[in-house]
């Protein structure tokens, strides 16, 4: 075994004993394929009012120029997929990946000690750590990281774990064994563009995010809802899982072991009068850790009113 061999192995056991679910590892370069289709989504307005993801476009598409000298791109995965629901059919549904504590916190920790393990066995390692909200394409490493294909429905999926998981990654300067993409397995299936409420997968593979009820409940911060998309929300009020609940790949799902996403005790049995009557207290209590911290108390309740429209 050479170096980079080595240095892979100890990284890929040490990622699996944080938690990590998967580990893959591609050669920083340019994203040549993904310049020109981050492009035509922004052309098309896809973003719509998310404004951050204009910026740093050039940075977005090449490692090198986030990290000094970067030579690899460490891709992890991370399960959120839980079988626990909602008890009240009727209550306003709120997206799995946010029933626990926020995961830019829970993968932040994972990452950190991730890297400081590489500093001690490995030496002298430059780099950064990344998760989400970095000018950063986290599927497209991912991909070629081989941990899944991207799914018609824009989504990561693992061949045997199905898409419930978040990504992020370690941009380093040292040289690591690269992984390569696996194959495509959507075939002809359409589920998640037929399923869609609001018609947001526009082609297959293609999200235009402005209309995702993701980005209407999450993203938009305007007062009030755009009423084109009154009746088609399905009773959403934070994030929307319908494209990976349809998906057949996700019968591969399997529950998360990760004790911070264990939903606050209160939060699945709420039902939908306590939604609609929910105080500002109990908003704070209940998501003082939370992802849903984001929209703010102002912004679940528009949320929540648009639903009864
Ligand atoms: C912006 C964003 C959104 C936006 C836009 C969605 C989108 N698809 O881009 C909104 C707010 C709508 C959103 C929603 C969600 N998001 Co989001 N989001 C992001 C973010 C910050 C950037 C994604 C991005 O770069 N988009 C820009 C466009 C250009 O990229 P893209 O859709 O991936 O485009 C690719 C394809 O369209 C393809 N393509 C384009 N044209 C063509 C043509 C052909 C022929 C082919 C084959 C391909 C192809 O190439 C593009 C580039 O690779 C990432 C985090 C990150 N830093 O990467 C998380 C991220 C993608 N989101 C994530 C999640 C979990 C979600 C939600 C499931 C949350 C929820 N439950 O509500 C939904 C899913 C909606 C969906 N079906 O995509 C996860 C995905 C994990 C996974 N397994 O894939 C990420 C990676 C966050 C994370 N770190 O874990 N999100
Ligand atoms: S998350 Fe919901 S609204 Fe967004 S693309 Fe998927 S099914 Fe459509
Ligand atoms: S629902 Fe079907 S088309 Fe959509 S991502 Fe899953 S396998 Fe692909």
């Amino acid at each position: 075994m050479n170096f980079a061999q080595q240095h892979t192995a100890l990284i890929k056991k040490k990622a699996l004993e944080l938690g990590f679910f998967f580990c893959g590892i591609s050669k920083a370069d340019f994203l040549e394929q993904e310049a020109k289709q981050l492009e035509n989504w922004l052309k098309m307005n896809h973003h719509g009012k998310m404004g951050y993801m204009e910026n740093h476009f050039d940075k977005r598409l090449d490692p090198r120029l986030l990290v000094d000298d970067a030579k690899s791109v460490v891709s992890l995965l991370l399960n959120y997929y839980t079988e626990e629901q909602q008890t009240d059919p009727e209550a306003p549904k709120l997206s799995k990946y946010a029933y626990g504590k926020d995961y830019h916190y829970v993968i932040k920790d994972k990452l950190k000690a991730l890297f400081q393990f590489i500093q001690e066995e490995i030496g002298e390692v430059g780099g950064r750590v990344f998760v989400d909200s970095a000018p950063v394409m986290d599927k497209a490493w991912a991909k070629k990281s081989g941990l899944g294909w991207v799914g018609k429905n824009s989504n990561l999926i693992h061949p045997k774990h199905g898409s419930f998981f978040f990504i992020a990654e370690l941009i380093l300067d040292l040289e690591l064994e690269a992984d390569g993409p696996i194959k495509d397995y959507c075939g002809t299936c359409t589920k998640c563009i037929d399923s869609c409420p609001t018609g947001a997968i526009v082609e297959p593979y293609v999200v235009d995010g402005s209309k995702c009820i993701s980005y209407l409940t999450i993203e938009l911060k305007d007062a009030i809802m755009p009423q084109i998309f009154s009746g088609k929300m399905d009773n959403w009020m934070f994030g929307c899982d319908i494209c990976q609940d349809v998906c057949p790949w996700n019968r591969f799902s399997k529950p998360n072991t990760e004790s911070q996403f264990t939903p606050h005790e209160q939060l699945l049995n709420l039902s939908k009068s306590d939604w609609e009557d929910m105080t500002e207290e109990l908003f704070s209590e209940l998501f003082r850790h939370s992802a849903v911290k984001r929209t703010k108390f102002d912004g679940l309740k528009r949320n929540i009113r648009f639903l009864s429209h």
